[in-house]
């Protein structure tokens, strides 16, 4: 049985509304008291935002702290389930997966998001960093984030796509489209369905990387199931189809590990998006 780590993340500095932040250690409380953290699950650490000059470096040494532990985990041949904040951490979680592999490997990455997050701060209206951490794995954005480690870009447009994106901003599409970073948009995954969306996803993401990781942003999902995000948007992924498309994807042996982001525990309703976080983390211990 492969041993899983759970890595809390709770930080809410990269979005304009904090209460992301405190996502992490409820989902910890949650985790503890429905004995989901047991044997071979550990909830192995918390990471906090350590005080820095300005939100760009808070962001650069909490990511570099978060991608040290990620490496730990994958050299240890553990799995790993990131909880994080606001989806900025995403650019230590993978820069930390990466960086456990051989300079010559690639990593593929299949982002389920409602958002693009790929603007550059030339293109972000709001200036907000949890707008921006696939364009800096990708390469494009402030040294400080695209730069993380020794290995830099951390993905390569061909090895990465997004799945469920229905709200984003031109900038952020040109700087995908000129990458010809793959695209699966909301209407098509209600067209084809969420599971034959995600085994194509797996498929091109598979191919020419030796592993691949899934980072979820918990907004993906429908609102009236996963209420508890920062930036709530209609028409999402339903959760089951969520749970049983990456249950397909996870039997593989090259998959690394999970993020799942934008958990807003003062947002959710009884629990179900927390509910919801936990299962989808559950699907990757076997
Ligand atoms: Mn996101």
């Amino acid at each position: 049985m492969t041993i899983v780590d759970f890595i809390g993340v709770a930080s809410g500095v990269g979005a304009q509304d904090h209460g992301c932040e405190a996502g992490p250690e409820a989902l910890h409380s949650t985790c503890i008291s429905s004995n989901l953290c047991e044997n071979p699950v550990q909830w192995l650490t918390t990471l906090y935002p350590p005080p820095a000059q300005d939100d760009l470096h808070t962001i650069q040494l909490l990511c570099r702290g978060l991608s040290e532990q990620v490496e730990r985990s994958v050299d240890a041949s553990h799995r790993f389930a990131v909880f994080s904040g606001d989806h900025s951490s995403a650019i230590g979680t993978w820069s930390g997966a990466r960086a456990a592999q051989p300079a010559d490997a690639a990593l593929g990455l299949i982002w389920v998001d409602a958002h693009m997050d790929s603007h550059t701060p030339e293109t972000s209206p709001s200036g907000a960093i949890h707008g921006m951490p696939l364009a800096c794995l990708l390469g494009h954005g402030p040294d400080e984030l695209t730069k993380l480690r020794a290995i830099s870009p951390v993905l390569l447009p061909q090895n990465v796509v997004l799945i469920g994106v229905r709200s984003f901003e031109v900038g952020e599409r040109a700087l995908l489209s000129s990458l010809g970073v793959h695209i699966y948009y909301m209407d098509e995954v209600k067209q084809r369905g969420l599971e034959t969306v995600m085994r194509d996803a797996h498929q091109r993401v598979a191919q020419g990387c030796s592993q691949f990781g899934v980072s979820i942003d918990l907004d993906a999902v429908d609102p009236g199931e996963a209420p508890g995000v920062g930036s709530p948007e209609q028409g999402g992924i339903h959760g089951d189809e969520l749970l049983s498309a990456l249950a397909t994807v996870v039997t593989d042996p090259a998959f690394v590990g999970i993020e799942i982001s934008e958990y807003n525990p003062a947002h959710d309703v009884g629990q179900k998006t927390a509910q919801l976080a936990l299962a989808l983390a559950n699907t990757i211990v076997r």
